[in-house]
C-alpha cells in the first residue's frame, strides 16, 4: 500500500518544510553553482575547474562529480553546449536522474507481520525516526509494535518507552544488558500473537567494538529469520545528512557486514551538507525510503526525487 496519504494540503505544506529545511544546503550548492555559472560567457577549463570544486564542497561525492564534468566536457566539444548558464540545466538534469534511481517508497503488504530493523551508528537518529515512523504508519491503519534491542546504552529503552507512549504503540523490552536477540524474539511472539501488522527494532548504535556490533546485528537477523521466514523484510539503515560523506562510508561498511535494504538520510534540515543524498544515491544501490527533516512527529517523510529536486532548485524567495 502507499504509506504517503497525505493529502494535497499536507504536500504543500512538506514541500515548503523541505524547502525551509534545505535552505542550508540550497545556499551552499545551488547558490555557490549559480556564482560559478551566470553571467559567465565562456566556457573553459578555469570554468570547469572551480564548478568541480563547488561539487566535491557540496558533498556530491567523486564519482557523481567526476562523470557530470566529463558528460558536460563532451557535450561542449560537440557544441551541444555553448552557454555557461545551460551547464545549470544539465547539472538538474542529472541530478534529477541520479536521484530517480534510488526513488522506491517502502512497501508494506496489509497482511502478515512485516519486520523493520533499524540499524545506523550512535546519534543518526535511528530512536527519533522509529517514533516518527511509527506515527506515520499508525496514521495509515497499522498495528505498529516497538522493541528495544538497544540494550547496551541504559537510556536507550527509556528513550524508546517514551516515544512509544507519545505515538501510543506498545513496547517489548526487558532490562539493560539482555540479549538483544531475545527481545526480536519476544517482539514477533507477541506481533504474532496480537496480529500487529509492524514491528519495529531499535538497535544499538556502540558497543565495544564494531565487530562485537556486526556480530550481534548479524545474531538478530537470524534468529528472526528462524522465527518469522523472511524476517527482517527491511533492514533500514540510519545515514545522518550533517556528516557529509561520512555517510556514505557508514552505508558501505553496513551493506557489505549485514545487507542492507533500504536508507533514511536524517537532519536534512540545518546542514549544508543535504548535497549527500547525491552522492549516496550514485554510488549506492540501495533504495532511499525516508528523509528526515526535524525532530517532531510528522518531519519524517517518503523520499521522493522529484519533490527534492524542485525544493533544491526553487528560487529562495529571501
Ligand atoms: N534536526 C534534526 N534532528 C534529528 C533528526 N532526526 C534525529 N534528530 C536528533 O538527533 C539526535 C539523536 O537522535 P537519536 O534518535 O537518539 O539517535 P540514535 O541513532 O538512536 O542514537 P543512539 O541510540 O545513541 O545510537 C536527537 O537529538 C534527535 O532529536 C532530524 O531529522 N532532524
Ligand atoms: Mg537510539
Amino acid at each position: 500500500m502507499d504509506l504517503n496519504m497525505a493529502n494535497d494540503t499536507e504536500n504543500k505544506g512538506f514541500f515548503e518544510k523541505l524547502k525551509a529545511g534545505i535552505a542550508r544546503t540550497r545556499k551552499a550548492f545551488v547558490k555557490n553553482i549559480d556564482e560559478v555559472l551566470l553571467g559567465k560567457r565562456v566556457i573553459d577549463q578555469n570554468l570547469f575547474e572551480e564548478l568541480e570544486e563547488t561539487l566535491i564542497m557540496a558533498d556530491v561525492g567523486p564519482a557523481f562529480t567526476y562523470e557530470l564534468i566529463e558528460k558536460m566536457k563532451d557535450q561542449v566539444k560537440r557544441k551541444e553546449l555553448g552557454d555557461a548558464e545551460l551547464l545549470k540545466k544539465v547539472l538538474q538534469d542529472t541530478i534529477a536522474e541520479t536521484l530517480r534511481k534510488s526513488e522506491a517508497p517502502l512497501q508494506i503488504p496489509q497482511n502478515g507481520l512485516f519486520t523493520i530493523m533499524v540499524v545506523g551508528v550512535n546519534g543518526t537518529g535511528k530512536t527519533t525516526t522509529i517514533g516518527k515512523l511509527a506515527h506515520n504508519l499508525k496514521n495509515n491503519g497499522m498495528s505498529v509494535m516497538l522493541a528495544a534491542a538497544d540494550t547496551f546504552r541504559a537510556a536507550a529503552i527509556e528513550q524508546l518507552e517514551i516515544w512509544s507512549k507519545r505515538v501510543d504503540v506498545p513496547l517489548i523490552k526487558q532490562k539493560t544488558g539482555a540479549d538483544p536477540s531475545a527481545i526480536v524474539f519476544d517482539a514477533i511472539l507477541a506481533a504474532k500473537s496480537k496480529g500487529a501488522n509492524v514491528v519495529i527494532i531499535d538497535t544499538a548504535g556502540r558497543l565495544h567494538t564494531k565487530v562485537n556490533l556486526m556480530e550481534e546485528l548479524k545474531k538478530m537477523k537470524r534468529i528472526m529469520g528462524r522465527e518469522l521466514p523472511g524476517a527482517p523484510h527491511e533492514t533500514l539503515l540510519v545515514l545522518d545528512a550533517t556528516t557529509g560523506q561520512n555517510a556514505v562510508v557508514q552505508a558501505k561498511m553496513f551493506h557489505d557486514e549485514i545487507g542492507v535494504s533500504g536508507l533514511i538520510l536524517t537532519k536534512l534540515d540545518g546542514t549544508a551538507k543535504g548535497g549527500v543524498i547525491i552522492g549516496i544515491a550514485r554510488e549506492l544501490n540501495i533504495p532511499i525510503r525516508y528523509i528526515g527533516i526535524g525532530e517532531g512527529l510528522d518531519d519524517l517523510k517518503n523520499f521522493k526525487s522529484e519533490e527534492f529536486v524542485n525544493a533544491l532548485f526553487e528560487q529562495d524567495s529571501t
